[in-house]
């Protein structure tokens, strides 16, 4: 059966269990940062956003550039300016910047604050060199969806294969 055939209903779309609260001083809000392309957005990307706003009162999103992508390898189906536009309309996301080059995190750590930096399991180990200036943490990937099968769904229902 094809991804798209696989609809889910709301409650059951792939819940993921809730963060506990990280302890605060008294009207001190919590900073978490986290970076990717978000191409095709998915439930995946909405589940990263809402356990990372359970734990954090502040959510800053860092979203890969069209020229970034390119030096990554990769080629977004979505232009930057439209999926800056979609995160940003997501209701736990506070902050959009952009991601231009791989050595910007410490500055973006430092400039705005932030108390963690918070990737996908995919990404375990490789934000470690960060934890000398902020926490840096790895939360489980949401299973089942990425945009990369998504395009090969598209492809296989466009060439009727589906
Ligand atoms: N993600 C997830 N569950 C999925 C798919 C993605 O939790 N099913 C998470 C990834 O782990 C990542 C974020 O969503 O933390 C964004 O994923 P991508 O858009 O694929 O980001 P990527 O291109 O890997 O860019 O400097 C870091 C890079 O910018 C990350």
């Amino acid at each position: 059966m094809s991804l798209i055939a696989q609809a889910h209903t709301f409650e059951s779309t792939r819940a993921l269990p809730a963060l506990p609260a990280v302890p605060l001083a008294d009207g001190e809000i919590t900073i978490a940062l986290t970076y990717g392309t978000y191409d095709l957005f998915h439930i995946g990307h909405v589940r990263l956003f809402e356990r990372i706003k359970q734990r954090y009162d502040r959510l800053i999103v860092a979203v890969s550039t069209d020229e970034f992508n390119a030096i990554k390898g990769k080629k977004a189906v979505v232009p930057y300016a439209d999926r800056v536009a979609m995160v940003l309309a997501c209701r736990y996301v506070d902050e959009v910047i952009p991601e231009s080059d791989w050595g910007q995190k410490e500055a973006d750590v430092m400039v705005h604050g932030v108390d963690a930096v918070v990737m996908g399991s995919d990404w375990t180990g490789r934000f470690d060199e960060l934890k000398t200036l902020c926490d840096v943490v790895y939360l489980p990937r949401t299973e089942g969806v990425s945009s990369t099968e998504l395009k090969a769904e598209v492809v296989a229902t466009v060439r009727g294969r589906a």
